[in-house]
C-alpha cells in the first residue's frame, strides 16, 4: 500500500512532541470530540488540571474527584453567565479517564452553534484548543494507552468499513501485541525441548521424537504465516486499495463505475471521449475498503487537448494502481487490447462489458457485465476481491511503514522457522539456531529475552531444590 500518512514519526519528531506536551502537560486542553454537523447530542471533553473547576463553573455545581465516575444534568453557562446549553456533565478523575488526566465531558446538543458556545466557555475560562490528537497522545504519555494502541484509535475513526473498524478496534486492544506474544510463547519451549534432545546421545534419545518435532515446527511456521498475513491485511484494511477502471474509448467504463456505486456518478455517453477528469468513488467489497476510479478512454488520436490530457492522467493512475480493471467493449468485433499491469505487475481484471447487448461475444478470461442488466458484477466483485486478498498476502507489499516493527519481527521469524522446518531433523544444531532467531526476532519487538525464557524452561524441568 502506498500511504504517506501517518508514517512513524521519526525519532527526533515524536521526541520534540513528547517535550512540547511534557512543557504543557499543566495546560487544560478542550475540544468538541463529536463530528461536526447536524446531530442528536454533542460532547465537548476537557482534560487537565483545571478541568474540575472550568466544569464547576460552567456547570454551577462544585465539580470535584470525590464526583469522578458520576454523572449528573446542568445548564451550560458562560462567562457572563447566560445560559447557552444544557445536558450532561461526566465527570473522570485521574488517572482513571481517557488520557489519565482529570477530564470531563459535556454532552449537549448538536449542532453549529451549541458545541462551539461550550467550548468557547471552556476556553474563556482558561482551557487551551487541544491539538490534534492530543487527547490519545497524553493518553500515550500518561502510560495509559500504548502507542499502537494509539494510532489504532486514529484508525478506528477514519475506517471507512465495518470490517476495518473491527481491526482497529482489535489492534487498540492490543491485538498485534497478542498475536506476536502467543507465538513467541510457542517457540520458546519448542527450542528448549530441541536443545535438550541435543543434549542427548543419539542411542538414548527419545523415541518418535523426529516425527513429532517435524510437525511441531510445520506448525509454527504456519501460525507465523497467519500472523504475517493478518499484519499484512491490517495495513490493507487502514490505508485501503486503489483501483483504477481504464480501457478504450466507449468501452462502458464510466458505465461500470455508475453499476458498481449503485448511483450516477460519472457522465455517460455515446460519443467517444467522455470522460476527462478521473472520477473516484468508495467501494466496499466484502469489508475491504476501496477507491474506484474511473478514466478517460485510451486513444491516441485524442479529439483535442483537454482529452489528451485526460488519458496521460489515465495511463499514470493505472501505472500506479494496486488494482487495474481493463474494461472491453463487448460489442466491437476487435477491440484492440492495451495490456497494462497496475504497479504490482500482477495482470489486470478484464471485463467486457455489454453483456446484453445483441452484438455481444464473449471472450475467454475477459468477465462478462453489464451495466444495464447488472450481470457478472458478482463476479467482478468476486475477483476484485480475490485481486485485494492477493495484495494483502503479497511479502513485497509496501505497508507503509506500518506496523512495520511488528511486520519486521514476523517476518524475520518467519523465515526462520521455514529454515528451521527444512534442517531438522538432519542438521539438529542448525535448526536449534534457527528456533532461537525464531525467538529472539518475535521476542525483541515484546521486549521479551529469549535467553531469559529460555533459562525459565531449562531450570523449570530440574526438581525442586536441585
Ligand atoms: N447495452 C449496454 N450499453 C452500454 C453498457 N455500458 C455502456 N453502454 C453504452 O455505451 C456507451 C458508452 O458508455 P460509457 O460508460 O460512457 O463509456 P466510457 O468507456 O466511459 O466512454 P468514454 O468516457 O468516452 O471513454 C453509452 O452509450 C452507454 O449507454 C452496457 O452494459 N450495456
Ligand atoms: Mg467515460
Amino acid at each position: 500500500m502506498r500511504t504517506a500518512s501517518r508514517q512513524a514519526a521519526a525519532p527526533e519528531d515524536s521526541s520534540r512532541l513528547r517535550r512540547e506536551t511534557m512543557q504543557s502537560a499543566e495546560d487544560t486542553i478542550a475540544a468538541i470530540a463529536t463530528a461536526p454537523g447536524r446531530g442528536g447530542i454533542a460532547a465537548v471533553r476537557v482534560s487537565g488540571p483545571d478541568a474540575f473547576s472550568i466544569a464547576s463553573r460552567i456547570s454551577g455545581r462544585e465539580v470535584s474527584a470525590a464526583s469522578a465516575g458520576r454523572f449528573f444534568f446542568s445548564k451550560f453557562r458562560d462567562a457572563s453567565g447566560l445560559a447557552i446549553d444544557e445536558g450532561l456533565v461526566l465527570v473522570f478523575a485521574a488517572p482513571h479517564s481517557y488520557t489519565g488526566e482529570d477530564a470531563v465531558e459535556f454532552q449537549g446538543h448538536g449542532g453549529a452553534v451549541c458545541p462551539r458556545r461550550v467550548l468557547e466557555a471552556c476556553l474563556s475560562r482558561g482551557a487551551r484548543l487541544a491539538r490534534r490528537g492530543e487527547f490519545s497522545l497524553r493518553a500515550f504519555l500518561n502510560g495509559r494507552m500504548a502507542l499502537s494502541s494509539a494510532e489504532a484509535v486514529l484508525d478506528l475513526v477514519d475506517a471507512k468499513t465495518t470490517r476495518a473498524a473491527d481491526d482497529a478496534l482489535s489492534r487498540m486492544n492490543g491485538g498485534t501485541a497478542a498475536l506476536l506474544e502467543s507465538l513467541y510463547e510457542e517457540i520458546v519451549p519448542a527450542s528448549a525441548d530441541l536443545e535438550h534432545f541435543l543434549d542427548f546421545d543419539e542411542n538414548d534419545a527419545p523415541e518418535g521424537f523426529d516425527a513429532e518435532f517435524s510437525a511441531r515446527i510445520g506448525n509454527l511456521l504456519s501460525k507465523a504465516r497467519e500472523a504475517v498475513a493478518s499484519v499484512r491485511a491490517s495495513a490493507v484494511l487502514r490505508s485501503g486499495v486503489s483501483a483504477v477502471i481504464s480501457g478504450p474509448p466507449n468501452a462502458g467504463k464510466s458505465s461500470l463505475l455508475n453499476a458498481l456505486l449503485g448511483e450516477k456518478r460519472a457522465i455517460v455517453s455515446a460519443a467517444a471521449g467522455t470522460t476527462r477528469d478521473y472520477i473516484e468513488g468508495f467501494l466496499d467489497i466484502d469489508g475491504w475498503p476501496v477507491r474506484l476510479a474511473d478514466t478517460a478512454g485510451l486513444r491516441d488520436d485524442a479529439a483535442d487537448e483537454a482529452e489528451a490530457a485526460g488519458v496521460e492522467i489515465a495511463k499514470s493512475l493505472r501505472r500506479e494502481a494496486d488494482v487495474s480493471i481493463e474494461v472491453e467493449d463487448g460489442t466491437a468485433p476487435d477491440a484492440p487490447v492495451r495490456e497494462q499491469a497496475g504497479r504490482r505487475g500482477r495482470p489486470a481484471v478484464k471485463v467486457r462489458s455489454k453483456a446484453d447487448a445483441p452484438g455481444f461475444a464473449p471472450r475467454e478470461g475477459a468477465i462478462p457485465v453489464s451495466s444495464v442488466t447488472g450481470e457478472g458484477l458478482d463476479a467482478l466483485r468476486a475477483a476484485l476481491k480475490k485481486e485485494i486478498e492477493a495484495l494483502a498476502r503479497d511479502p513485497s507489499e509496501d505497508c507503509g511503514g506500518f506496523p512495520s516493527r511488528a511486520l519486521a519481527a514476523l517476518d524475520e521469524a518467519e523465515k526462520a522457522l521455514a529454515r528451521a522446518a527444512e534442517e531438522f531433523p538432519g542438521e539438529c544444531t542448525l535448526a536449534a539456531n534457527s528456533l532461537r532467531a525464531a525467538a529472539e526476532a518475535v521476542g525483541g519487538c515484546i521486549g521479551r529475552v529469549w535467553s531469559d525464557d529460555m533459562l525459565d524452561k531449562v531450570f523449570s524441568r530440574f526438581c525442586v531444590g536441585k
